[in-house]
């Protein structure tokens, strides 16, 4: 059996041809191409030939059927650029005007002061490592000497992801202390910085998300003068300045004296005390014996110190800020100041 498809091909493409806008010409595909349609219908004769005729009759159909999808893509193409071209008000494209301005993002302060801090302790001979958000309790309590029914755990307001509470949200970058403690031998000269989480009222100078840089210096002979150089040594290579530190004593279980470190900047008072005079930016101390005991490391032949401190808050005096909330709060307007 013989077929002329060439009129049907021809009636085809010109109702392409004609097809004014996107609705009618897919109409006009389904009804040529579509499951019920003329090609569809044509195929579905092929069983009923006899095994001579299949061939020639496949192959007519074949070549309608491309023919076909050939002129309606091509039709579907002039459609788009006449729209465009509508679109443009009529007006052909011209390379020599200037391109739409693409606006350059830029590092956030946290990321750009994190940077800088890095930098510094590289120069003074520390290794930066990173560490997992998501965190085991056993390294952000338990190997820190805060057992389960410790009161000190109250004071951070934890994040617990899991029913049986083995799974938290760090509160605190010291869980690297004895991370970084199993995957080295003394000398140890490392930091960690990093962000933190903890469930708790936010103000000026609290965020429920916020970053802290992790300290931990282990070898012999290692004392609270080396911690406080270390840590002055640091403000003023970020501030370009002689800064003024305080030590008051301070209560944390991994560590044996502990502090926490206050600094006053000489522009604080321009912020019109918001943030008051001495703000309290890092808890340290020399490192617990049972702390190193944990981390594999013997407390009679090593001693060591450890601090963690708010980035967030060395930032916000780096570039008196008056609040904190402004660094997660996703304005463009207070981010751009820093590009
Ligand atoms: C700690 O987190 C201890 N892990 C620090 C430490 C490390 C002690 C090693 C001893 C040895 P603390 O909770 O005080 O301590 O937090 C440390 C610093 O993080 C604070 O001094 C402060 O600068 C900053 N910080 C604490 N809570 C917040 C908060 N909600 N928002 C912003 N910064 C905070």
């Amino acid at each position: 059996m013989t077929i002329d498809l060439a009129p049907l091909q021809a009636q085809a493409l010109a109702e392409l041809g004609a097809a004014a806008d996107d609705e009618a010409l897919e109409a006009v595909a389904r009804i040529y191409l579509g499951r019920k349609g003329a090609i569809t219908e044509l195929m579905g004769r092929i069983p009923s030939l006899t095994p001579e005729e299949r061939p020639g009759f496949g192959q007519t159909v074949n070549a309608t059927k491309r023919a076909i999808e050939t002129a309606l893509e091509a039709r579907r193409e002039a459609l788009a650029d006449a729209a465009i071209a509508v679109a443009r008000g009529g007006a052909g494209f011209d390379p020599s005007l200037p391109g739409a301005p693409l606006r350059r993002g830029s590092l956030h302060p946290i990321t750009q002061v994190r940077r800088e801090v890095e930098e510094i302790f590289r120069s003074m001979g520390f290794e930066v490592v990173d560490g997992p958000e998501l965190e085991l309790s056993y390294y952000n309590f338990e190997a820190l000497n805060i057992p389960a029914d410790h009161p000190a755990r109250d004071h951070q307001d934890t994040f617990y992801c899991d029913d049986e509470g083995r799974l938290v949200l760090r509160t605190h970058t010291s869980n690297m202390q004895i991370r970084a403690m199993e995957k080295r031998q003394p000398p140890i000269r490392i930091i960690a910085p990093g962000r933190v989480f903890r469930n708790e009222a936010q103000d000026a100078k609290h965020e429920h998300t916020f970053h802290q840089v992790e300290g931990l210096v282990i070898d012999r002979g290692i004392h609270v003068g080396h911690l406080t150089g270390t840590l002055k040594g640091m403000l003023r290579a970020i501030f370009q300045t002689e800064i003024e530190i305080r030590l008051r004593p301070g209560f944390f279980p991994f560590v044996e004296p502990g502090f926490e470190v206050d600094i006053r900047l000489p522009g604080a008072a321009a912020l019109g005390g918001v943030l008051g005079d001495w703000m309290e930016f890092c808890g340290c101390g020399l490192v617990h014996p049972a702390v190193l005991r944990a981390g594999g490391i013997d407390p009679q032949a090593y001693s060591g110190f450890a601090f963690g401190m708010g980035l967030d808050r060395l930032v916000l005096l780096r570039y008196s800020i008056d609040d904190i909330r402004h660094f997660m709060g996703g304005d463009l307007r207070f981010l751009r100041q820093f590009g």
